[in-house]
């Protein structure tokens, strides 16, 4: 990534002002990119009062991340330290801010600083915060992820539960669980972390399944201190963990997404067998037993999933919910499950991209009618009409087949090739153009049709035309185009 190919300022613009929005991994990363670069005039704006993103909104028991941890790191910062494979998320919040520490960038962010508004005027952006802060910038870097509003099923009578109800992302710790009737609602990648986590400690666990989840069995072993040890003696061992984890997810699970039908049958294989194998009792195994293809929703990876179900506390729930009332939820037969406590696991609108934050470009058109059909980028990182404006981890990212972090490293060595055409003087404003954006949308929808995302059931990752926001390539196709930008796909001005 440090090493990403930049062209040489000739006449540099010392004077080049940044706003990058958000402080979560991609907005970190930014800002660590732009003072490699000597690009240090710019300011991280954050609505919260933390760095962090995901990994400071959710801190549900059982938070981990499903991606292997020598892989969901910085590739210029391995880390030697992670406690396990897979590791908890607090381990990851705290990565985050430690090397958020160590580059000195956490001093450049402005906390509890909601950009409310971003317009482009004579040639800049003018942005406003909810309370009234002004700045004015050449660049706006959005880094403004994508799972950070919370969804609130519309159930009836949500709001007349009488104990505790908090959606997964805002974990009320205040709430008993110990000795609890506890219920669930959702069998998305959350609730599954969640239900192992607390089945020993609530007196019952009730978890409401609407749809039905295959499993993938990924073991989750700690690394021993002698582990850490070799790892922090020998970089070059993490370096090669780094690289087989990568190559282990290109190679497979990327690959079996957008049409691999060899590597998705032995997916598919590993998940059944899970299933037949490790849930025991017939009727629970059908009422687990999903209707479409593995990985057509995001894939889950458990070997504690099965085995919590199977206690003798937890209850699988799979009649429709008709209402919650004060005592608990209703079920459409009629039936009562009495709550002490109400999670919703009920997942996140992925497709807000930097809204509710009003952007508005060229002759004063908005992001909003930009995108009132569909949420079309240029290469995921930008926009026809708005110059100047890119985005982190945006429309159509590889996120459902791979680690995030390595994507936003691609896109921000993108973005800063095209920020230096302007800090070398080459032009004062790059966008791309319609043309080039239509035609890789279009290539987008055509390629989708390829993929196991299409191939049949309800997910997030579908917008509201049912097209998976996701990109329907190969990784290594992703890494090759995402090299350098085409420049005769961009208006230059
Ligand atoms: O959310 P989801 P999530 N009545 O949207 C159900 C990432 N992640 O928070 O399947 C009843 O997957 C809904 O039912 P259905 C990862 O990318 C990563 O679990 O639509 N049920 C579904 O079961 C993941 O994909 C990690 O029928 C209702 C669930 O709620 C993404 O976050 C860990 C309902 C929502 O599942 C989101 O996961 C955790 C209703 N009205 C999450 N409305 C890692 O480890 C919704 N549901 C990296």
């Amino acid at each position: 990534m440090s090493s990403a190919p930049a062209a040489a300022p000739k006449a540099a613009r010392s004077d080049l002002r940044f706003a990058v929005i958000g402080a979560g991994m991609s907005g970190i990363l930014t800002a660590i990119e732009l003072k490699k670069r000597g690009l240090g005039n710019f300011t991280i704006y954050e609505k919260a009062d933390r760095l962090g993103g995901t990994w400071r909104d959710n801190t549900y028991p059982g938070l981990s991340c499903d991606v292997p941890s020598h892989v969901y790191a910085y590739s210029f910062e391995l880390n030697p330290e992670w406690s396990h494979r897979f590791s908890p998320g607090a381990e990851i919040q705290n990565y985050f801010e430690g090397v958020a520490r160590k580059y000195g960038v956490d001093r450049d962010i402005r906390f509890n600083s909601e950009i409310v508004r971003a317009e482009y005027q004579g040639g800049r952006w003018q942005l406003e915060t909810r309370d009234g802060h002004r700045d004015t910038v050449d660049f706006v870097i959005a880094a403004t992820g994508v799972l950070h509003k919370p969804v609130h099923p519309a159930i009836e009578g949500l709001d007349s539960f009488a104990g505790p109800c908090f959606h997964s992302a805002r974990w009320d710790h205040s709430a008993t669980l110990d000795g609890q009737r506890v219920g669930i609602i959702g069998t998305g990648s959350t609730a599954i972390q969640i239900v192992p986590a607390i089945a020993d400690r609530v007196a019952k666990l009730s978890l409401f399944q609407r749809t039905a989840q295959w499993v993938l069995p990924l073991p989750n072993p700690a690394y021993s201190e002698g582990e850490k040890a070799m790892y922090r003696d020998k970089p070059e061992l993490l370096q090669q963990s780094y690289v087989h984890w990568t190559r282990r997810f290109v190679d497979t699970f990327a690959r079996a997404v957008v049409g691999d039908q060899d590597e998705m049958a032995k997916i598919e294989q590993a998940c059944r067998d899970n299933l037949e194998q490790n849930v025991h009792d017939p009727d629970l195994r059908e009422r687990l037993r999903p209707n479409y293809r593995a990985a057509c929703k995001r894939l889950i990876m458990s070997d504690t999933f099965y085995p919590a179900m199977q206690k003798p506390n937890v209850d699988l729930v799979t009649e429709s919910i008709e209402r919650i009332e004060p005592a608990g939820v209703r079920t459409r037969d009629g039936r009562l499950h009495a709550l002490d406590v109400l999670v919703l696991a009920t997942g996140f609108d992925g497709h807000n991209f930097v809204r509710p934050m009003q952007v508005v470009g060229e002759g004063g058109r908005e992001l909003d009618q930009a995108w009132a059909q569909a949420n079309e980028a240029y290469r995921s990182v930008a926009v026809p009409g708005f110059p100047n404006f890119f985005m982190l981890v945006g429309p159509n990212s590889p996120i459902g087949n791979f680690s995030v972090i390595m994507i936003s490293e691609i896109q921000i060595a993108y973005i800063l090739q095209l920020v230096d055409l302007v800090r070398s003087g080459k032009c004062d404003a790059v966008a791309p153009k319609a043309a080039a954006t239509a035609r890789f949308n279009a290539d987008l929808r055509a390629a989708m049709q390829g993929t196991v995302w299409v191939s049949g059931c309800r997910s997030w990752y579908l917008d509201k035309n049912g097209n998976p926001a996701l990109w329907p390539w190969s990784f290594e196709r992703f890494r090759q185009e995402m090299q350098a930008p085409d420049l005769s796909e961009f208006e230059l001005t």
